[in-house]
C-alpha cells in the first residue's frame, strides 16, 4: 500500500476518520489505544482534514495561504540561527545540533560511556557517574534569567537512575551529576525562569518511601517526589511527597508555582489499575509556602535522606494545589506570556487550558481547583506537548493521529466559554507529520521570547522514510516552517535513539569558549595532585612513584610530540596519565590511548585529562595520539615499557 491509499479495512472508528498514510503501523497503534480504553470522548469529525503528506521531495507547491517561508538551507560554510538542544533518550547524552539545517554539531556525553571523549572512564567523569555506565536522558533544559535564557548551563534528567546533571554553556561539558533523594524515574524537570533559582524534578515512579523493604506489598503507601534543586549549587534544597506519580514538569515566569502532570490517580501498579479513573490532575506546587515550611521546620526526614521533605499526600494544602483534568495527562508547557499552562491530554483528545493568575484564589479556597480550567481544546488523539509561536497560537503533538495540532489560545478559551464550547473552532491547521510524534517544540518556546519561526516534531518512528538500516531503525525530528500561516514541513532529521525533547534557543544567548579554561572546577583535582607532587602541570613531564604505590605520569602534548618518548612502570602498577595540552590553539585536540590497556582519552587546547588503569604483562606498548592533529599525527607516540 502506498503512503496516500487508505485501506478502508483499517479505519479505526467509523466516526474518527485517521488522515494521511493509513499504514498498518500507525493504524496499529491507534488500535492498540483504543483497546486499551484509552481514549474518551475522541470525536475527530469535527477537525479540519489533515493536508495530504508531502512527497519526500520537491516540495509541494504552495498552496493557498502559503507564505515565502523562513530559509531552511544553510549553505555550506554558514551557521545555524539556533542551537538545539537535543536529549538523547536512552543513549544517555546530550546533542547539539544547529536548527533549522539540522546539522549535528555535538554529542556530549553524559551518563553513558564514550569511546571518543574517554567520559565515563577518565577520573573526573568516573567519580561523576559512580560506576554507572548508562543512562535515559529525556528533558534538556537551560538555565534562565528574567524569562529566557542565560547562556550559562544545561540541565538534564536520567530516568534509569534518578540523577540530573548540569552542562557548562561555557565548554558543553558536564560539570556535576547529583542523584535524587528518595526518587525513581526522575522524568520532568524544569528550571525557574526569573532567574537561576531551583532546578524542579519529578519522580515519575512511585516508590514506598523508605524504599528499604517495608511496605512493598502496599502501594497505597507509595509515594513520589518533587524535588527542589538549587541550580546554581547543584544542591538538593527541599522536597514535596506525594500520593500520585509525577510525569511532566513546569514552571511559571514569576517564581511563585512549580507544575507536575500526575496521572495515575488511582494508585495503581498495573497498566490496567493506572487508567481506571476519568480524571487525573495538574499538582500545582506553591514555592513561598514550601519555602515557608522547610524555614519553620514543618518537615519530615525520608530514611538516611538528609534533606527536608514537606509531607503533602492526601487533600490539597498550602503546598500542593490539585486540579482536576481529564485522564492520564502527560506535557504541561507554559505559554511564552506567561499565562497559561497547557496540559496535554494523550488519553483524552483534549489540553486543559489553566490559567495561571487563577491559582492564588484556589490555594486561598475561593474557588475551586478545576475553576482555573479556561479552556479544553480538541486537538486530536493523543496529545503529547505543546509549543509556542509566541503570537498566541499552540501547536500540540498528536501522537496516535501523528499530526502536529495549530490551535488558537484565545479563540479555545472564547471556544470554552460559548454555549455549544466549540464556536469559534480553536483548530487553525493540522499537518501529518512522521511518525508518532512525542515531543515537540519550537525555536524560543520555552522562553517569553518565543519567535514563532521553526517547530519540530520528534517523531518516533521513522519507517519507510530513509534507507533500510536493518531492525533497528532511527528517530524522525522533523523541522516545520511556522513562519505563515500555516505549518509547512520542510525536512527530515534522522536521529539514534532516542532523542525526547528539545529545546531550540536563539544563537546569540549562547558562547561557549573555544579553548579549555582552565579555571573549571574540574582542574582543582589535578592542580591538588601537582601541587602534592611538586609537578608544573604545563610544563613538566614526570614519572612520580606515590607512596602507595601509584605511578603518575605527568606529561604534556604539543602537535605533533608527547613531551615523553617512553616511560617505565612495573607489570601491576596503577598507572595513572595525566596528560595537558599545551597547545593552545583553536580545534587542536590531542588525546592519549595506549595500545592492548583500554585507555583512550580527548585533551582539548589548553586542557588537562586523566584516566588510571593496570599496567598488563611485560613488554613493549605504544600509545599515540588518536585526533588528528598534525601532518605528522601519527607519529604522535610513545612507548610505555613494562617490566617484571
Ligand atoms: S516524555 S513523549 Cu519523557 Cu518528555 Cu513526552
Ligand atoms: Cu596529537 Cu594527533
Amino acid at each position: 500500500m502506498t503512503e496516500n491509499t487508505r485501506d478502508p479495512e483499517h479505519e479505526v472508528t467509523p466516526k474518527c476518520t485517521i488522515d494521511g498514510p493509513g499504514d498498518d503501523r500507525r493504524v496499529f497503534l491507534a488500535k492498540m489505544a483504543l483497546m486499551g480504553g484509552a481514549l474518551v470522548g475522541a470525536s475527530c469529525t469535527s477537525q479540519p482534514k489533515a493536508p495530504a503528506p508531502p512527497a519526500a521531495s520537491p516540495p509541494p507547491p504552495p498552496t493557498k495561504g502559503s507564505h515565502r517561508g523562513a530559509q531552511a538551507h544553510v549553505s555550506p560554510g554558514q551557521l545555524d540561527d539556533y542551537y538545539g538542544f537535543w536529549s538523547g533518550g536512552q543513549s544517555g547524552e546530550v546533542r547539539i545540533l544547529g536548527v533549522p539545517s539540522m546539522r549535528e554539531i555535538k554529542r556530549i556525553p553524559v551518563f553513558n560511556r564514550c569511546s571518543a571523549t574517554g567520559w565515563g572512564a577518565t577520573d573526573f567523569s568516573k567519580k561523576l557517574l559512580g560506576g554507572k555506565m548508562s543512562g535515559d536522558t529525556h528533558h534538556v533544559h537551560l538555565s534562565y534569567n528574567g524569562g529566557t535564557y542565560d547562556g550559562r548551563y544545561v540541565f538534564v534528567n536520567d530516568k534509569a537512575s534518578a540523577r540530573l546533571a548540569r552542562i557548562s554553556c561555557e565548554t558543553m561539558e558536564v560539570d556535576r551529576i547529583i542523584d535524587e533523594p528518595n526518587s525513581q524515574g526522575t522524568h520532568g524537570i524544569l528550571p525557574q525562569r526569573h532567574k537561576t533559582g531551583y532546578v524542579f524534578c519529578n519522580a515519575e515512579f512511585r516508590t514506598p518511601q523508605v524504599n528499604d523493604g517495608r511496605d512493598m506489598t502496599d502501594p497505597s503507601k507509595y509515594g513520589a517526589m518533587h524535588t527542589a534543586v538549587d541550580g546554581e549549587t547543584m544542591e538538593v534544597k527541599w522536597q514535596v511527597l506525594v500520593e500520585g506519580n509525577l510525569d511532566l514538569c513546569a514552571t511559571d515566569y514569576q517564581g511563585n508555582y512549580s507544575f507536575a502532570t500526575c496521572y495515575n490517580s488511582e494508585g495503581g501498579v498495573t497498566l490496567e489499575q493506572m487508567m481506571g479513573a476519568d480524571q487525573d490532575h495538574l499538582y500545582v506546587f506553591h514555592i513561598k509556602n514550601c519555602e515557608k515550611a522547610v524555614a519553620e521546620g514543618k518537615t519530615i526526614k525520608v530514611g538516611d535522606s538528609p534533606y527536608p521533605v514537606i509531607d503533602a499526600r492526601g487533600p490539597d494544602s498550602p503546598y500542593v494545589l490539585r486540579v482536576p483534568v481529564p485522564k492520564s495527562p502527560h506535557g504541561v508547557n507554559v505559554s511564552p506570556d506567561g499565562k497559561y499552562a497547557m496540559c496535554a491530554g494523550k488519553l483524552s483528545p483534549t489540553v486543559s487550558v489553566v490559567q495561571i493568575d487563577k491559582l492564588a484564589a484556589a490555594f486561598a479556597g475561593k474557588i475551586k481547583p478545576r475553576a482555573c480550567v479556561v479552556a479544553e481544546p480538541e486537538v486530536g488523539l493523543g496529545p503529547l506537548h505543546t509549543a509556542f509561536d509566541g503570537k498566541g497560537n499552540a501547536y500540540t503533538s498528536i501522537f496516535i493521529d501523528s499530526v502536529m495540532t495549530k490551535w488558537n489560545i484565545a479563540k479555545a478559551i472564547k471556544a470554552f466559554k460559548s454555549k455549544d464550547g466549540k464556536t469559534p473552532n480553536p483548530i487553525l491547521q493540522r499537518l501529518d507529520v512522521h511518525y508518532q510524534v512525542g515531543h515537540t517544540n519550537a525555536s524560543m518556546s520555552e522562553t517569553k521570547d518565543a519567535d514563532g519561526r521553526w517547530l519540530i516534531a520528534l517523531c518516533k518512528f521513522a519507517k519507510d522514510r530513509y534507507l533500510n538500516v536493518g531492525p533497528l531503525h532511527n528517530e524522525n525530528d522533523q523541522l516545520i516552517d511556522i513562519s505563515g500561516d500555516e505549518m509547512k514541513l520542510v525536512h527530515d532529521g534522522p536521529t539514534f535513539p532516542e532523542p525526547h525533547d528539545c529545546v531550540i534557543v536563539a544563537k546569540d544567548l549562547i558562547h561557549p569558549n573555544k579553548i579549555q579554561p582552565r579555571t573549571d572546577p574540574r582542574f582543582a583535582i589535578y592542580e591538588s595532585w601537582a601541587k602534592a607532587d611538586g609537578v608544573n602541570l604545563k610544563k613538566d613531564n614526570k614519572v612520580i612513584r606515590r607512596p602507595d604505590g601509584t605511578v603518575r605520569i605527568y606529561m604534556t602534548s604539543q602537535a605533533p610530540n608527547y613531551g615523553m618518548r617512553d616511560f617505565t612502570v612495573k607489570t601491576g602498577d596503577t598507572v595513572q596519565i595525566i596528560l595537558t595540552n599545551q597547545d593552545n590553539v583553536e580545534d587542536l585536540s590531542h588525546g592519549f590511548c595506549v595500545s592492548l590497556h583500554d585507555v583512550n582519552f580527548l585533551v582539548n587546547s589548553n586542557d588537562t585529562n586523566s584516566m588510571t588503569f593496570t599496567a598488563g604483562s611485560p613488554g613493549v606498548y605504544w600509545y599515540y595520539c588518536p585526533w588528528f592533529c598534525h601532518a605528522l599525527h601519527l607519529e604522535m607516540r610513545g612507548r610505555m615499557i613494562i617490566t617484571s
